[in-house]
């Protein structure tokens, strides 16, 4: 099997990963924090679930500052999760499962305990050509004015160099100089490190952003980001990255989570024939609340522009052989159901509904933790309540910018990262079932009622569903790797769209509102109930081996009501 062969296609065509965030997953020790032996205890319940891969968030030796994001060195495993003989044993036991790991790789930065940072600031000249070393633009200024993704200027100043080093993320996360072939080797063979030892995916960290055009000041006052984002050389990095580490290895499977990228960088990343990447995570569909694409500015979701963006890039991707990694939600997103559903009265069909329209697009499916139990935001209303460096940050900066104290803790309920953050709710009981001791952050009060506990045998809940859908994935060629059709575009409510394999025909359609729709069928032909998410509807349709459903006899014709959050699956009756 070649890296660009159908067979290595097919491996993440069909799949569907599971992310874990170590920190908040299950602790097994009582510390607080969730552990490697924590997560063996629960591959059972990912098993049955029914995921192939489990991405984690770096588990690195780390300081922390931006929980993990921040390595400090790639080779050894951060005590707070454990030691290397608990990651091999997860590799062994989640491998007997059928499951695979896949580890985040941070490469734009290293933390600022990093062996290489603290030679390069000792003086070693070798390890400064690592870095991004300037001098100041004059006595007291930085090189330019480029900011921070986490606020502030992206620059620090080092008085023992008298030169000013880059982070685009915090000041603990210094940028590495990937011009250097140094650097380039060193990553490579990390990378090499983790597949000898049996990781068989990896997820690129801010992947787009290694490669630094020009340094120049930016125009607009704003941060910079056209002189790094998706950069001259980016593609023939990522290109040897690949033909020095994973390439080799046709069973890894490979993801980069791209930042403010194009539809045509994204076709050039992942198209088998350039030897990159896999899949791509992409943002702009995540970015229509926001008001002139500012995060800390709250407005209405632009529904509109959200499938947009979404079609966009899977018609795209589609045409040019391309491929899209899929979800609503990660450890640096608010919890979709509270952002995009209703976490009330609607929850169960909101929650669903958006699990449908994310999992039968065309690309590869992501559930990120709590997820398939209708977690939602945490609900914080102190500062204090928040451990994220953004969200610190951006408290002071928005502060200081005049907005009152209400309104900043207002704006942190609906956009801080912790949002997803909070500890996975195994149980109804004390802590949810997480931890014996003090979580590192607060278990959100609503455990009691949604947890894993009263939803794995439970065979209406969303757990079931979603094991519902990863099977659809895994049984149906057409949901691997069908063409993908947008419909209703300019509805406001509906989000539908049709996939066609062959002489088969899938149609997706959810309403993203609390009130009933009426959506005429895209032609007068009979169409076959392959999945719903209402329970008077799933009578007929969801059994227990939901490929059973296309067989049954619930036609639908012409027109369709949809309840409030309702989404239909439907086949073409052959
Ligand atoms: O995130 C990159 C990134 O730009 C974000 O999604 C970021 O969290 C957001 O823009 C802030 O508003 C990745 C990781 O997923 C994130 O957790 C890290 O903090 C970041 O890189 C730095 O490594």
């Amino acid at each position: 099997m070649s890296k660009d062969s159908k067979e290595h296609q097919e491996i993440f065509q069909s799949a569907v990963i599971y992310q874990v965030y170590p920190k908040s997953f299950c602790d097994s020790t009582g510390s607080g924090t969730g552990d490697i032996k924590g997560i063996i205890s629960k591959l059972d319940y990912l098993e049955n679930l029914g995921v192939n891969y489990i991405w984690f968030n770096p588990i690195f030796s780390s300081p922390g500052e931006d929980n993990g994001y921040d390595v400090a060195n790639y080779y050894s495993i951060d005590p707070m999760y454990g030691t290397m003989e608990d990651v091999e044993e997860l590799i062994k036991e989640a491998g007997q499962r059928g499951i695979y790991l896949m580890f985040d790789m941070v490469f734009n930065h290293t933390s600022t305990e990093c062996e290489w940072f603290k030679k390069a600031i000792a003086g070693d000249l070798y390890y400064q050509d690592f870095y991004i070393f300037k001098n100041g633009s004059s006595s007291n200024t930085p090189p330019n004015n480029w900011q921070s993704k986490f606020g502030g200027s992206a620059w620090e100043y080092i008085p023992q160099l008298d030169k000013y080093y880059l982070h685009l993320f915090s000041r603990g996360q210094a940028d590495l100089n990937w011009d250097n072939p140094a650097v380039r080797e060193e990553c490579a063979k990390i990378v090499n490190f983790w597949i000898a030892k049996g990781i068989k995916g990896f997820r690129f960290d801010v992947v787009n952003l290694l490669s630094k055009n020009e340094y120049s000041d930016d125009p607009y006052g704003l941060d910079g980001r056209q002189y790094y984002t998706d950069g001259k050389n980016i593609h023939k990095y990522i290109h040897e990255l690949n033909e020095a580490s994973f390439g080799q290895f046709p069973e890894v499977v490979t993801v980069g989570e791209m930042s403010s990228t194009t539809v045509e960088n994204c076709v050039k990343y992942t198209n088998p024939s350039s030897h990159e990447l896999d899949m791509v995570f992409t943002f702009h569909h995540l970015k229509t609340d926001y008001k002139d694409g500012n995060k800390w500015e709250l407005q209405p979701l632009d529904f509109i522009q959200l499938k947009k963006y979404i079609f966009q890039w899977q018609s795209a991707l589609c045409k040019e052989d391309g491929w899209n990694a899929l979800f609503w939600n990660n450890h640096d997103q608010p919890r979709s159901l509270s952002r995009f559903g209703d976490e009330g009265r609607y929850w169960k069909e909101s929650a669903t509904m958006l699990a449908t329209c994310i999992h039968l697009l065309r690309g590869t499916p992501y559930v990120y933790q709590g997820e398939e139990l209708g977690m939602t935001n945490a609900g914080f209303t102190r500062i204090e309540q928040y451990e994220d460096i953004e969200s610190r940050n951006m408290y002071d900066i928005l502060l200081n910018r005049g907005i009152s104290k209400n309104e900043v803790l207002h704006i942190l309920q609906q956009r801080s990262r912790d949002n997803s953050r909070t500890p996975m709710q195994w149980t109804p009981g004390i802590e949810a079932g997480f931890t014996s001791g003090d979580p590192w952050l607060s278990v959100n009060p609503n455990h009691v009622t949604i947890n894993a506990e009263s939803q794995v045998n439970d065979p209406s809940s969303i757990f079931t569903y979603y094991k519902h859908l990863i099977a659809l994935r895994h049984e149906m060629p057409i949901i691997q790797k069908g063409d993908i059709q947008s419909l209703y575009e300019d509805d406001p409510h509906i989000f539908g769209y049709k996939r066609c394999l062959k002489d088969d025909e899938l149609i997706v359609l959810c309403n993203f509102d609390k009130c009933e729709t009426m959506v005429k069928l895209p032609s007068h032909e009979d169409y076959e109930l392959l999945l719903s998410n209402y329970e008077a509807v799933s009578e007929s349709c969801a059994t227990e081996t939901p490929h059973e459903s296309l067989y049954t006899s619930s036609v639908i014709k012409d027109n369709v009501i949809l309840r409030p959050y309702e989404a239909l699956v439907c086949i073409k009756k052959r």
